[in-house]
């Protein structure tokens, strides 16, 4: 008896319910329920069998922990080619998310049956694999190619309403899984359905699979799960039969399982879930949360009360003057009316908002019921503090006082009040409402309570939370210093910044470090470098000038129209600003170097390496918690592709020993910057890799 398929006879259909929490992953003791149920119900006299997953959720899929190991019998695509070849009629009650080898089951059955709520997919090439249970054979045949590619080639998840259109569904139905898929196989009985077994079906009519290959590979910017299954489905049109399909589509599904975009994706899979799991807060209580408070409205204070707002919070939102408070709610308004646009608020829900659940004021008393408040005033020391010693005044007693600077020492600012145990920073990236990534920094005195509070704002704004230490930049700007002072190198030395950014889109990288610069605004970068030449520079480091002798002439980048490039109609059509190479030679020139050739893949490592050394220290410091917490920070905030993992799951994939080789070769040359991380040394040298950390964690 499979204690997580349990077996039930009911009149003249047998029940098979999965009982294997949290989402019924179809792991190797399910295939096994499920096999032996099959089995039990055709030797039991039954006429039907209904499959369906208590609690949460249908099959979910296929379950992830076991790829990569040995496989166990019976082998999914096996099981699902079993259950379709049943001589009872076999029908699928869905509900929850019916994901990957979940909706590949349900397509094996003959029919299938779902409350409006349930989701269907096969989202696997999320995980850098195709469907490999038949999928990419059986979903083109009951809804054609052009809808099965397109839910194969992006994953999206397709609710119950479309599915019902697709063909994917045969009946939608409200009320519990087990009731109305029961009610429905009576029916199908009744009216005497037969069995439907979809590889009978005929095979579907071929599109331009070639022309569809390039433009799916285009957009993957590099990530081949989604090409590779449009070559997956093409099998499906031309292949001898099913079984010939199916056998193309496991030759591609192995390939992919081996891959290093398999291997990444799968491991942000799993850190972006464990990412806000920490020992530190087990059983520890967040405060709890029904208005916030913002200082200042500029773009950053805007957008971090936009997402409180469109997450159901109220906002008291505090400006210096009646003007500025009415700009800064002319900004949230513009942001709302965005996600009106997108779809993500309905336009009632909007002007709910800005009727109801903002409050505007110049008065710090507006603040004294707040139970959190978030200070986004300009980046300075002293204001902060000010602005620190007014909350503290004002707020009551147990609300948190978080800050939003990216790089000040928060252990000052917390000083500057008289509760440091409810001072945190909550680090958002611009824009506020739109980016996923918050990194919460915790201070030396910071409550654990505390910083519960600030994982749980997090998770009601839908943001990925990090836990970050005190340093300067924390752990996402830090790390992103040290690899753009890399690309500067490499331009003193010889590569144009519009080769770098051309080198690193080819990586995967949604933009280039100098298109980033652009965007963010370059007096951002004039501002950090004039503050560190006044605070002294080591001796040894190298500098670069060119970049403020566009600021000098006031090209701030996207915003003035000029900067590293030209934007004449936008960002889609801009051009290298012809200016720069003249100024760069300038500045070679001066410093006496004779510019070398560097390959795209040079510049790639030198990057990618900068960054994973840094990041090694930020781990090794214990700024990051676990190398995953960096890894999430560089994917949800920095662009970095997702199929790579972040950047320590990428030099794992390097091998550590090779990473840190190159180190040392470099650091011939420049002996400041190319300082091996000590954590990095210690793994290379005991044969370790980051992942050996997450795992212990
Ligand atoms: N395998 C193993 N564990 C899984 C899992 C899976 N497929 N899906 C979720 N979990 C764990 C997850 O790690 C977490 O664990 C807990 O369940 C709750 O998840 C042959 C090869 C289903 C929409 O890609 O999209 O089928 O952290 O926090 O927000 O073609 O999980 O609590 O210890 O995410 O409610 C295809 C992946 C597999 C679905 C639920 N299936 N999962 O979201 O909860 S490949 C997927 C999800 C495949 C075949 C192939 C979501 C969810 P813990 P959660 P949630």
């Amino acid at each position: 008896m499979s204690q997580v398929i349990g077996y039930e006879k009911v009149g003249d259909i047998a029940v098979l319910s999965a009982n294997n929490p949290p989402v019924n992953a179809l792991g190797a003791e399910v295939r096994q329920g499920l096999l032996a149920g099959i089995e039990r119900a055709e030797a039991d006299g039954v006429r039907a069998v209904l499959i369906y997953g208590e609690g949460r959720t249908y099959f979910a899929g296929a379950d992830i922990r076991e790829f990569g190991k040995p496989p166990q019998d019976p082998w999914l695509p096996a099981l699902c080619d079993r259950i379709e070849a049943s001589p009872l009629l076999v029908v699928s009650s869905l509900h929850g998310t019916a994901l990957g080898g979940g909706l590949e089951v349900a397509l094996s059955c003959h029919f299938r049956i779902a409350p409006p709520l349930t989701k269907v997919g096969l989202p696997e090439v999320n995980l850098g694999i195709i469907p490999g249970a038949g999928g990419t054979q059986r979903l083109p045949r009951v809804a054609g190619v052009e809808a099965a590619l397109d839910m194969i080639t992006t994953g999206r998840h397709v609710q119950a309403s479309e599915a019902l259109q697709m063909g994917v569904l045969d009946k939608v139905q409200d009320g519990d899984p087990r009731e109305i898929g029961l009610a429905f196989v009576r029916d199908l009985l009744d009216t005497g359905a037969p069995r439907r077994p979809v590889c009978e079906m005929a095979k579907p009519t071929p599109i331009d699979f070639d022309a569809t290959y390039d433009a799916v590979l285009k957009k993957g910017r590099g990530q081949l799960s989604p090409a590779i299954a449009v070559r997956a489905v093409q099998a499906s049109c031309e292949a001898h039969d099913f079984a010939a399909g199916q056998a193309r589509e496991r030759e591609l599904f192995t390939e992919l399982m081996a891959s290093d975009q398999r291997k990444g994706l799968i491991h942000a899979f799993f850190a972006e879930r464990a990412v806000s799991k920490l020992p530190e807060l087990q059983g520890i209580k967040p405060r709890e949360l029904h208005q916030i408070g913002v200082v200042g409205g500029g773009t950053m204070g805007a957008g971090i009360a936009t997402s409180a707002l469109l997450a159901g919070l109220s906002v008291v939102l505090l400006e210096m003057s009646v003007d500025a408070a009415k700009a800064a709610k002319d900004r949230i308004a513009a942001n709302l009316a965005g996600a009106v646009k997108r779809g993500k608020l309905s336009p009632d829900a909007q002007v709910e908002i800005l009727e109801n659940r903002i409050t505007l004021s110049t008065d710090y008393d507006a603040l004294s019921g707040v139970d959190l408040v978030i200070e986004a005033v300009f980046e300075d020391m002293e204001i902060k503090k000010q602005v620190f010693a007014k909350l503290d005044a004002t707020c009551k007693s147990g609300a948190v006082l978080a800050t939003n600077t990216s790089y000040l020492d928060l252990n000052e600012i917390a000083a500057s009040t008289g509760r440091p145990s409810d001072v945190i920073g909550l680090h958002f990236f611009s824009p506020a409402h739109v980016m996923k990534l918050l990194e919460i920094v915790v201070a030396d005195h910071t409550a654990p309570e505390v910083i519960a509070t600030g994982f749980a704002l997090g998770k009601r704004l839908g943001k990925v939370s990090v836990r970050a230490g005190v340093c300067d930049g924390f752990i996402g700007n830090r790390i992103l210093n040290a690899y753009r002072t890399c690309a500067d190198h490499m331009v003193l030395d010889g590569a144009s910044p519009f080769q770098i950014d051309a080198a690193l889109t080819g990586f995967g990288f949604a933009m280039g470090p100098f298109a980033v610069s652009d965007l963010a605004g370059l007096d951002i970068g004039w501002a950090a470098r004039k503050r560190k030449r006044a605070s002294g520079l080591d001796p040894r480091a190298r500098d670069s000038f060119y970049a403020d002798k566009l600021c000098e002439a006031g090209n701030f980048g996207q915003k003035t129209g000029k900067g590293y490039y030209v934007y004449e109609q936008g960002n889609r059509n801009r051009r290298p600003n012809p200016e720069i190479m003249p100024l760069i030679e300038a500045e070679r020139a001066a410093k006496g170097i004779s510019p070398r050739e560097f390959t795209d893949e040079e510049i790639v490592r030198r990057y990618m390496i900068a960054m994973v050394n840094e990041a090694a220290k930020v781990v090794g410091e214990g700024i990051a918690r676990r190398p995953l917490d960096v890894d999430i920070t560089l994917l949800y905030g920095y662009g970095f592709p997702r199929y790579w993992g972040g950047p320590l799951k990428w030099a794992d994939l390097q091998g550590l020993s090779n990473v840190l080789d190159d180190i040392r070769r470099w650091s011939g040359e420049d002996p400041y910057y190319w300082q091996p991380a000590p954590l990095l040394e210690k793994l290379a040298t005991e044969g370790r890799c980051f992942d050996d950390l997450n795992k212990a964690s």
